[in-house]
């Protein structure tokens, strides 16, 4: 927490453990932090997942956010089969163009292998995944196929309810309304050094700056340093400055912050709305491979809420009443 005492992270903090946490009947969940992320067992993703099973996953992914599920052997086709349940399966535009690296050819996977001589690694910073998208990825599914020999390569995340619940009301009051652009080309063009396809551009899109999360209608922060580019009502410089705040801010609140250790056999399913996340090159020159599954809802993230009949089938959308009862 703040070692200058504003008492704001201490509060969100407070009412995020206020939230109740029934116990969990048909699989074990033991939480990494106390804030963010958890470790789930009991479960065979490559087997059946009894519909009790898979509500309480839901549960333990709405009040934990992110889920290590350990011990699976799993193919690429139950990873898609367990993400599908979630939503629609995405599919990445840079997915072709990582088919030699990643060792797959499924526009459904995105596969990515980092070693001596990669330039980068997938994911080397604070970010939500592809939320330059007019629907953005709701929940991402990675699956680590091949571990650093000697340790590393950890994932960290960070609670993005509680990096919003963390700042003042004055400045959270600023927050809520403004909107802002996601630019594929920052993350991929800037950032990777990828090119769109001749003739096409990445995408780009407009979201709130603070969203509702559509299973609780809780409020969390949505700009991340990768894809956002700035803030639309603001002049260039105001957003800059405000941007740049915010991410200091989500970088040094390590008290929801979570890292966690990779285990052969983990599927690690996050929140893509509600987390941002950063993956820790510390293992060079080490190789580390990784698989990633995504799924959308029929919708992006939306400020006021969202009708209950907008929602995927599979996808519980926050009624107008929740809504309104965690309104402040
Ligand atoms: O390698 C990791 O731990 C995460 C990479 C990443 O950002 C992703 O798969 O979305
Ligand atoms: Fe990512």
């Amino acid at each position: 927490m703040s070692f200058y005492q504003d008492f704001h992270d201490k509060n969100a903090i407070e009412a995020w453990h206020a939230q109740p946490r029934a116990p969990y009947r048909t699989i074990e969940v033991t939480r990494l932090a106390p804030t963010i992320g958890a470790e789930i067992r009991g479960v065979d993703l490559a087997g059946d997942v009894s519909a009790e099973q898979f509500e309480e996953i839901r549960r333990a992914s709405r009040e934990n956010l992110v889920l290590a599920i350990r011990d699976q052997k799993i193919s690429s086709a139950d990873q898609k089969r367990f993400a599908r349940r979630f939503g629609t399966l995405h599919r990445h535009v840079l997915a072709k163009s990582r088919t030699v690296a990643g060792g797959t050819d499924d526009p459904e996977v995105l596969a990515w292998r980092t070693d001596a001589n990669s330039r980068y690694t997938a994911g080397d910073a604070w970010h939500a995944d592809v939320s330059c998208d007019a629907i953005p990825i709701w929940g991402s599914f990675l699956h680590v196929t091949r571990l650093p020999e000697h340790g590393g390569g950890d994932t960290a995340f960070v609670n993005m309810h509680l990096a919003y619940d963390a700042l003042s009301e004055p400045y959270r009051n600023f927050l809520d309304g403004l909107t802002a652009i996601h630019d594929g080309s920052l993350a991929w063009t800037a950032g990777y050094g990828s090119k769109p396809e001749p003739g096409k551009t990445f995408p780009a899109s407009e979201h709130p700056v603070v969203a509702r999360h559509p299973h609780t209608g809780r409020k969390f922060l949505y700009v991340n340093p990768a894809f956002t580019s700035h803030i639309v009502q603001l002049s260039r410089a105001e957003s800059a400055a405000v941007l740049e705040q915010l991410y200091r801010h989500v970088e040094k609140s390590l008290s929801f912050q979570v890292r966690i250790h990779w285990q052969p056999g983990t599927l690690m399913f996050w929140d893509n709305w509600a987390v941002q996340h950063h993956s820790v090159w510390d293992y060079y020159p080490e190789a580390r491979w990784g698989e990633r599954v995504s799924a959308y809802l029929a919708f992006g993230p939306s400020a006021q809420g969202y009708p209950a009949e907008a929602a995927h089938s599979s996808a519980d959308a926050a009624t107008p009443a929740a809504v309104e009862a965690l309104a402040q």
